[in-house]
């Protein structure tokens, strides 16, 4: 892809995505101030938590070498782009502006933090109160909803993630992004806040379930943090 990145561009995103100008930095998506690297969030969880759905080596080595590796890339970019100081949510919310780097490993950044905290040992079931009111409403039942979002997480060809998020219209959407895009780049077709989402890279499930995406996506809902879910949709 063509990404023209000018010197003048470059000095407004600068401006834009430090923390100072824009917004405060918040939560485990920003670094704290004046410290220009982004770091990995802790799991609240052991590697092993999610067996026998998600296995520990898995859990591992997505974490400890996947998501590092984002991280790691994205700091240096940062760091090359005399980028001080950046708040992950504004980088992603004007992506086209940068280099595919940015947008390749923002966007892994992001995603994995937000995918370790909608999973907990011993999750899945049913969502309640207003978020299973609002999934009935825009999808029919829990069921169809179910069936809906692992369609489109087995239908993304290649490598990419599977969201449910609420758009501007506080309604409930399932959409699908390649690669490491999200809903929140300025760039993705369709947009909104994620409530949850899905990694069907098969860095994700290989190891346990080798070409099985299906299988892989039907365990998948037995580790959900639905108050999580609850949580992102309350806001
Ligand atoms: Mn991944």
């Amino acid at each position: 892809m063509e990404n023209s990145f000018s010197r003048r561009e470059f000095i407004k995103v600068s401006a834009l995505t430090t923390a100072g100008v824009v917004a405060a930095n918040t939560g485990i998506f920003a670094t704290p101030h004046g410290d220009p690297n982004f770091k990995l969030p802790p799991i609240l969880y052991d590697f092993k938590a999610l067996e026998p759905h998600i296995d520990a080596m898995t859990m591992e080595i997505h974490y400890s070498k996947h998501h590092q590796g984002y991280v790691d890339n994205l700091n240096k970019l940062c760091s090359d782009m005399h980028i001080h100081d950046p708040n992950l949510e504004n980088i992603l919310k004007m992506v086209s502006k940068f280099p595919q780097g940015v947008r390749n490993n923002a966007g892994g950044h992001w995603n994995h933090s937000m995918f370790w905290t909608i999973m907990k040992p011993n999750g899945g079931g049913v969502p309640k109160g207003k978020l299973l009111e609002a999934i009935n409403a825009s999808f029919e039942s829990f069921e169809k909803f179910k069936e809906l979002f692992a369609n489109e997480a087995k239908n993304r060809f290649g490598s990419g993630w599977a969201w449910l998020i609420k758009n501007s219209e506080g309604k409930l959407q399932i959409c699908s992004t390649p690669n490491q895009d999200n809903p929140i780049m300025d760039l993705a077709e369709v947009k909104g806040n994620p409530i949850l989402c899905l990694d069907v890279w098969e860095h994700a499930y290989y190891l346990k379930y080798q070409n099985k995406r299906v299988d892989y996506i039907t365990n998948w809902w037995n580790v959900v943090n639905w108050d999580m879910v609850a949580g992102r949709f309350s806001i």
